[in-house]
């Protein structure tokens, strides 16, 4: 990235305490392996929505953060979900380095605290890094009053986390791989769609809520080293971005549905290929997998399409109106230990006013919430 385009107006010395707010998203074509592991340059494009800050049952789904540059610090401090956080354990402190890249282009040598609360219904492994890092590269940003577009934000978030690039956006985000070995052309951007998809649902099923065995960064790099498979995955992700974006288009729910599952398929099956073989799919996801196979099979057509991540959650990608029958098709299935449905978002990333900050100034200090 050429670092004299990202700081345009750098100037405000001020301590500003900024509290914003991002939501995961899930992803139609999958990002699964990296050109460039420093900063997550992907092998292939992949397109997304961003879901909502609640569920339609009214709980929490989304990342708070807030963060502030100011002399009163004596060192860089990071709380994550109330716990204090090594900054220089870069497993724990995942992408905390994006933050000295801005301070140091921008000039500031003041300390950071950053404050960082994921508000999901259950410890169930959904506090995805998509959230958190969108939310750390938006408050950074904001605090530091830099002039750059959401599309330099979305490749700043992508090397904290590739999938935080999509995050900055609402609605159904095309992240594009690109070409350059600096990575100014790996980029996301937001989709138009017409209102026929402002009423997609993700039915999060969630099927085993411990912490998952291997770590999406370590499993695609074990993939794209080991996988014979996985040589057909980039060019056929890119055919799969070019069909849904033609479903999307042309307000296709069946063939939408359809590249979802191929998709979703194709990478579990690189994942299987891989040596040793990274197995996130379970006996019950396997069987809501066949169960949405089966409601479709009925229907005469797809009305809902299963996706699955590192992890063992199926979703399930649905029209409001078809929500019912997809319950009723999973119903039985012994081991669902809860659904969340979970909207599109039209909103991305976003500032939050200042009654929602987490960081309170108590005189001299500045302490967490
Ligand atoms: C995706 N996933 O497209 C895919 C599908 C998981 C499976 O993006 O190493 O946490 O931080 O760039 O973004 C999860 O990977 O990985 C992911 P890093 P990230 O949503």
């Amino acid at each position: 990235m050429n670092n004299t385009n990202v700081i345009k107006n750098y100037g405000n010395k001020m301590d500003k305490i900024i509290t914003v707010e991002a939501k995961p998203n899930i992803a139609f074509v999958k990002y699964w392996g990296k050109r460039d592991l420093k900063l997550n340059l992907p092998k292939n494009s992949s397109i997304s929505m961003t879901l909502s800050n609640a569920t339609l049952d009214g709980e929490p789904f989304k990342t708070v953060t807030s963060l502030v540059f100011s002399d009163k610090l004596n060192e860089d401090e990071f709380y994550l979900n109330g716990k204090k956080i090594d900054t220089s354990n870069k497993d724990e402190a995942k992408g905390f380095w994006i933050i000295d890249y801005i301070r140091n282009i921008a000039g500031d040598k003041r300390h950071v605290m950053l404050v960082s609360n994921n508000s999901f219904p259950t410890s169930n492994g959904l506090a995805s890094s998509a959230s958190g890092l969108a939310a750390m590269a938006y408050a950074t940003v904001k605090a530091l009053d830099l002039d750059i577009s959401d599309k330099e934000l979305s490749t700043i978030a992508r090397m904290g986390s590739g999938s935080a690039s999509r995050s900055i956006y609402g609605g159904i985000v095309l992240w594009h791989k690109g070409e350059k070995e600096d990575g100014s052309d790996s980029y996301s951007e937001p989709i138009k769609i017409s209102p026929y998809w402002n009423d997609l649902v993700d039915l999060i099923c969630i099927t085993n809520s411990t912490k998952k065995k291997v770590s999406s960064t370590a499993g695609m790099q074990t993939t794209v080293q080991t996988s014979e498979f996985y040589k057909m995955r980039p060019d056929y992700a890119e055919k799969n971005i070019k069909e849904i974006m033609k479903a999307l288009e042309e307000n296709n729910f069946n063939s939408f549905a359809d590249i979802i599952m191929k998709d979703s398929n194709n990478m579990h099956a690189t994942m299987i290929d891989s040596k040793p073989p990274i197995i996130y799919i379970n006996d019950i996801s396997r069987d809501i997998i066949n169960s949405i196979e089966e409601l479709n099979k009925r229907e005469g057509k797809n009305i809902a399409a299963y996706t699955l991540d590192a992890g063992p959650n199926p979703h399930i990608i649905v029209k409001k109106e078809n929500i019912k029958k997809v319950e009723d098709a999973i119903k039985d299935i012994e081991g669902i230990e809860k659904i969340l449905k979970v909207q599109i978002s039209e909103t991305g990333c976003r500032l939050l006013g200042d009654e929602e900050s987490l960081i309170k100034e108590d005189g001299l200090k500045l302490i967490p919430k």
